[in-house]
């Protein structure tokens, strides 16, 4: 595979040069993307050197290089994984038949859509940890969040890209419209739910990347097996990005919880505010919070949308080409958790149109084996304490639990009994302000904030206690 062209204005492994209007499309976009970037991006330390790694190929042996660089002089660009030759449609209608290179005709509308979506949450999440910057709890993590945004804005590159090069017009007015709404504005505001939420301190981000950045993980991978080649291998080197992103939230995380476990055994109390820790009652309402948002990214439960989407070869299930069924699913059924009165139960739904809740359970049993780590390391400390991923009914808004009010434990219960008790289940108004308090930035190298321990290692093999931001 040809590296990436860094000679140009746009680096890129698709060529670019041999397509003079495509060029000239995005380098019209390059300056409004930046100005938004400017605009919306992170707050402060634009100007800073900071060390982050840069896509330099799609090799899965060694794509990125580390270097200090200031953010706006990132090299924001257009990387497709490697084409597989003879490629087919696996899925759907169209199942066996030659890959598309170019949008069927009569799927534009839909699979435009796809993409818009797709897009949108790449900017919104810029946006929603725009000001985090500011209350960092050390620089090895402020160069995470630095790293994990310019990401985010390549992804919004890739999106971008394959709007311009496939849609025309229509494409090159949704690459605008994507710079023009903002998450959480009463008038323009992000297509999905979660991507309006804030992202006011560094646990709801840490919470943000383990949660809501997995379902990018699943939907990415399902947008990866489509039958449209382009979106499927532009989703497939944006999931080798990904993987970064979670991770910076399963430590972030796992370093929060080992801290409250240091904290609990050294003063021998559950009661950590007195002593700048986060105790396990608030971690676990943060986590409840971020979990039922980001279960609603996932669509209805029974969706013909999603049928559409699996019928016409343009999303597939997740690991589509490992299934070793006939990928059609005309006559398949799925599990599907129901409301039936006052109970919730589980029915054998069709399975083309329970391809949402199916998407679901491959990222609930994914979230399970993060908690299983997290509660490992209070297990090592002797805590008789667990976390636990809320059922996938409590609070949630999209779907058939979207009319029922349900415990964390799976139970529907009423109206009286929410008002009663929620303030246990979800961040409170006390537990906001408090967490607030905590956001006091530590800028020294090696420093941490009181309420996180230190990560294991640093970055791509340095010291943590390195100058990740030169700050100077
Ligand atoms: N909020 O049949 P339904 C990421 C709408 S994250 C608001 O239930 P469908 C990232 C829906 O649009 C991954 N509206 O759902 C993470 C539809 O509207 P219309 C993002 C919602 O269509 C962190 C109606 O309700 N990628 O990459 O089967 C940082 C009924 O729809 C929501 C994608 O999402 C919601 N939560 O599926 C950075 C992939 N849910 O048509 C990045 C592309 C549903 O009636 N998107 N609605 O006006 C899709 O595959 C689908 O659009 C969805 C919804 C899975 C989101």
């Amino acid at each position: 595979m040809a590296g990436i062209d860094y000679s140009s204005l746009i680096p890129n492994n698709v060529s670019l040069h041999e397509n003079r209007r495509l060029q000239r499309a995005l380098e019209d976009w390059q300056p409004k993307f930046l100005e938004w970037w400017q605009d919306m991006g992170p707050l402060g330390f634009q100007a800073k050197e900071t060390y982050l790694r840069t896509a330099v190929s799609v090799d899965a042996k060694g794509w990125a290089q580390f270097d200090y660089i200031r953010m706006p002089e990132y090299r924001w660009g257009i990387f497709l994984a490697e084409p597989e030759p003879g490629r087919q449609v696996n899925f759907g209608d169209h199942k066996g038949q030659a890959a598309w290179q170019e949008v069927p005709g009569e799927y534009r509308g839909t699979l435009r859509r796809l993409i818009v979506t797709q897009g949108d949450t790449e900017p919104a999440s810029v946006e929603q940890q725009r000001h985090l910057g500011r209350t960092c709890p050390s620089l090895y993590d402020l160069r995470n969040i630095f790293q994990v945004n310019v990401e985010e804005g390549r992804h919004l590159w890739a999106m971008v890209y394959l709007l311009d090069a496939h849609f025309g017009r229509d494409g090159r007015e949704e690459s605008e419209a994507l710079l023009q709404r903002r998450s959480g504005d009463a008038d323009k505001p992000r297509i999905l739910g979660a991507f309006n939420e804030k992202t006011p301190d560094w646990l709801s981000f840490f919470m943000f990347c383990f949660f809501t950045d997995r379902d990018g993980k699943y939907q990415l991978a399902s947008l990866a097996e489509s039958g449209f080649d382009p979106l499927s291998r532009t989703c497939r080197f944006m999931l080798t990005e990904e993987a970064h992103h979670m991770f910076v939230g399963e430590a972030g995380i796992m370093r929060i919880v080992q801290r409250a476990c240091e904290l609990m055994r050294e003063h021998k109390t559950d009661d950590l505010r007195k002593h700048g820790g986060i105790d396990l009652l608030t971690i676990q309402r943060y986590l409840n919070f971020h979990c039922s948002v980001s279960l609603d990214l996932f669509g209805s439960e029974i969706s013909t949308n999603a049928a559409n989407f699996y019928t016409l070869g343009l999303k597939g299930r997740f690991e589509e080409t490992k299934k070793t069924d006939d990928h059609l699913l005309k006559q398949a059924t799925y599990p599907v958790a129901e409301v039936d009165g006052e109970r919730i139960v589980t029915r054998e739904e069709p399975a083309l149109v329970s391809l949402n809740e199916r998407l679901r359970d491959d990222y609930v049993a994914d979230c399970e084996r993060g908690v299983t780590r997290w509660n490992e390391v209070i297990r090592k400390h002797g805590i008789d304490f667990e976390l636990a991923l809320p059922h996938r009914a409590f609070h949630r808004a999209i779907g058939s639990f979207g009319e029922v009010r349900v415990s964390p434990d799976g139970r529907i219960i009423s109206q009286a009994e929410w008002d009663a008790r929620h303030r246990d289940w979800l961040p409170t108004e006390d537990d906001k302000e408090y967490i607030q308090s905590l956001m006091q930035p530590v800028v020294e190298p090696g420093k941490f904030a009181s309420w996180i321990a230190p990560p294991a290692r640093g970055v791509n093999g340095l010291p943590v206690d390195f100058e990740y931001v030169r700050l100077g």
